[in-house]
């Protein structure tokens, strides 16, 4: 793995990639649709609109690997969420075939699985649940990562983030929260791993209290070397008395879940 891109490098992931990955790899192409730093040594940038084809295919040209970060990173409009996460994401597998690209980590979410209940212990072969069009968004990108890993040979790891800070923000981040540190671990293993096909790992640090089975990224060989609890009594401090919403309580995804409920009867 010698030439990586990062998309959506102007994010808060991709700035921190950014950083943790330098000089990691000897050469970074970053792209974003906003205007990035300047580039370092071993560096590119690139500005690159997903959704036009002809300028994805050059934005991948030359590449080894792809951690694809771009696209909308929250619930939106289904106009946005179309353009930038299925059109947008669809443009980025198939011009990585078209130019021979090996290896692609895609950065799903925690929201592709959002409406299980907190109570439940998922793992990575739970069928998807999407909270919002932007989880569907997010379950389509592993579907359509799954098609080009089984038609065309494409190795491919969806890392199904958490929440990605330096410290875990409120209580529901608690069980879903990810360090830089060990976020990049994970992208490396994504990378680097000479064996992976096809997997969902979820992007998640060591956390006590988290809602995962994350054995598919142990098998890996990710260790994470984070954990959310002790940030948990400020955390929780911080949050006490305020009015909680029960249907955004109640399932993993949290507000995405409450927002737009209209639903008589809870699904379990
Ligand atoms: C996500 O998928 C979003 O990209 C991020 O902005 C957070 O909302 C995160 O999930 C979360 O669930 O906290």
């Amino acid at each position: 793995m010698r030439r990586v891109l990062i998309t959506g490098a102007g994010g808060g992931i991709g700035r921190s990639l950014r950083e943790t990955l330098q000089g990691v790899y000897p050469f970074l192409r970053l792209s974003d649709r906003v205007a990035l730093a300047p580039p370092r040594e071993g560096e590119e940038v690139n500005r690159t609109e997903l959704s036009d084809m002809a300028a994805v295919e050059r934005m991948v040209a030359g590449v080894d690997g792809i951690i694809h970060l771009g696209g909308i990173s929250g619930e939106n409009e289904w106009p946005v969420i179309l353009e930038g996460n299925i059109i947008g994401l669809y443009n980025v597998f198939e011009a990585a075939r078209r130019a021979g690209v090996q290896r692609i980590v895609f950065a799903t979410s925690n929201h592709a699985v959002g409406f299980y209940p907190r109570e439940r212990k998922i793992d990575h072969r739970v069928v998807p649940r999407p909270d919002s069009r932007y989880g569907v968004s997010k379950a389509f990108g592993e579907a359509l990562a799954s098609l080009y890993s089984d038609k065309h040979g494409i190795g491919v790891l969806c890392t199904r983030i958490g929440n990605f800070g330096e410290k875990p923000i409120d209580k529901r981040r608690l069980s879903i929260w990810i360090s830089p540190r060990d976020y990049t671990q994970l992208v490396r293993i994504g990378l680097e791993h000479p064996d992976i096909r096809y997997e969902i790992v979820y992007g998640v640090s060591n956390n006590r209290r988290s809602w995962y089975d994350n054995s598919n990224a142990a098998r890996l060989g990710y260790r994470p070397q984070d954990d959310s609890e002790p940030y948990a009594k400020a955390v929780l401090a911080a949050e006490a008395g305020q009015p909680a919403d029960p249907i955004a309580e109640h399932y993993q995804g949290g507000t995405f879940c409450a927002a737009e409920y209209t639903a008589e009867t809870r699904r379990d």
